[in-house]
């Protein structure tokens, strides 16, 4: 995973700067770093237990750990905008307030404390590039990370994709009624691919993102802050999906039948047509996105495989359509990213994560790229107040591998 400048927060040096001045001598003993990801197709159905298709980013989470002899986490923050949070490991950890960041780290440390009881804990530093409540899962970066460590520190090393079983029920400690896409993808990535993921169990299946493929991140500048108003958005979303799940097997015969059954068991059109005799406004949408969206991850995939850059926008394109119109997460300024997008030279573009909020991705090749980025930052950057530089918040996504634990 690349480190580049002074001031990228994930920098080696600049954690050791800060990890001497806040702690002293000794010396810290291992960096982790978990990634952040975009998710290419597959949205809003993976709690549903449907596979999807994300891909790991180059902008990661990065903690400076040292062990320490007592049961104790405490990790410092690099951004001023997240206090020092210091506390007990334990297998019942009361929570922060709803929203605090430390909030994440716990969620990783109870999980693991339930399971491997008893537990040192460790001194830390942290740092990110993954911008936060962006829909690139900087939240799930933050709980690997925390879990990497607790595990390092303890001599521990259980198999990645357990351990992101595990995560994903452990970060539903922030009250987020979650599925495990980001978890998986944060541990399982290999550098170069996006995978398709799919659960119970849970597998991971690598595609290489062809070479000349660039996919370009942009954010929208509004968070959708999961700890709020977007949480409970989410939240009612995913009870949604399940009362149109019950409704529809139970019209068709089916009941009891997961969507994955469901899916398998009847074709497109015959799930459309019940939906649409089952259900109502707007949970007739909310599952009209579910089951369409299926069919796009596949399309999505094949694309991919076939390198067919035209093919994979569409889908983008098509994806964004249904969860702005059907699934309604999309925002003013998502729908005006994706139209700059397309009109600059993206084969197609959509939100992505949870949106309400965050990012889109837009597919383009070596040769359009410059032009999208110009567009973007011409149209919609420019005319804003942007906090930071440009490329925090506008950039091309390079597919990293997985979480990491070096020694230093
Ligand atoms: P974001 O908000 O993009 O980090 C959330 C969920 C995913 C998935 C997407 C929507 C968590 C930790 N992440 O991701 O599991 O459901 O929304 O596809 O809850």
């Amino acid at each position: 995973m690349a480190t580049a400048s002074a001031r990228d927060p994930t920098a080696l040096t600049a954690l050791q700067a800060a990890f001497r001045a806040r702690y002293g001598a000794p010396d810290p003993v291992a960096v982790i770093r978990a990634p952040g990801r975009i998710n290419l197709i597959g949205e809003h159905i993976d709690y549903a237990g449907l596979a999807v298709l994300p891909m790991a980013l180059q902008r990661h989470v990065a903690l400076l750990i040292r062990p320490r002899t007592d049961a104790v986490v405490r990790i410092a923050n690099l951004d001023p905008e997240f206090p020092t949070r210091a506390f007990a490991i334990g297998r019942d950890i009361p929570p922060y307030p709803a929203g605090d960041w430390g909030n994440y780290a716990k969620a990783a440390v109870q999980a693991l404390a339930r399971t491997l009881d008893p537990l040192d804990g460790f001194d830390g530093v942290i740092g990110s590039s993954i911008p936060i409540a962006a829909g690139l899962s900087s939240s799930s970066a933050l709980v690997v990370a925390a879990a990497r460590a607790l595990l390092h520190v303890n001599g521990a090393h259980p198999m990645p994709l357990a351990l992101a079983q595990q995560l994903a029920e452990a970060e539903r400690y922030v009250g987020t009624e979650g599925g495990g896409m980001d978890q998986a993808i944060c541990l399982g990535a290999v550098a170069g691919t996006a995978s398709r993921v799919e659960f119970a169990p849970l597998r991971l299946t690598p595609h290489a993102v062809p070479p000349d493929w660039r996919l370009v991140v942009a954010h929208s500048l509004a968070r959708a802050e999961k700890s709020g108003a977007a949480q409970q958005r989410y939240n009612h979303r995913t009870q949604e999906c399940a009362a149109a799940l019950a409704a529809v097997t139970a019209h068709l015969g089916l009941a009891g039948m997961s969507y994955r059954e469901l899916v398998a068991a009847r074709p497109p059109a015959e799930l459309l047509e019940a939906g649409a005799r089952a259900l109502d406004d707007p949970v007739r949408r909310r599952y009209r996105h579910v089951i369409t969206e299926v069919d796009r991850v596949t399309r999505g995939e094949t694309a991919m495989a076939r390198a067919d850059l035209d093919a994979f926008g569409a889908v983008l394109s098509a994806a964004h359509a249904s969860l702005r119109e059907d699934f309604e997460v999309s925002t003013a300024a998502l729908d005006e990213l994706v139209q700059i997008a397309t009109e600059a030279g993206a084969t197609g573009a959509r939100l992505t994560g949870a949106g309400m909020g965050g990012c889109i991705v837009a597919a383009g090749r070596t040769d359009t790229v410059d032009r999208m980025l110009d567009e973007l930052a011409a149209r919609f950057y420019a005319p804003r107040k942007i906090e930071g530089s440009l490329d925090d918040v506008l950039f091309v996504a390079d597919p990293a591998g997985g979480a990491s634990v070096e020694p230093v």
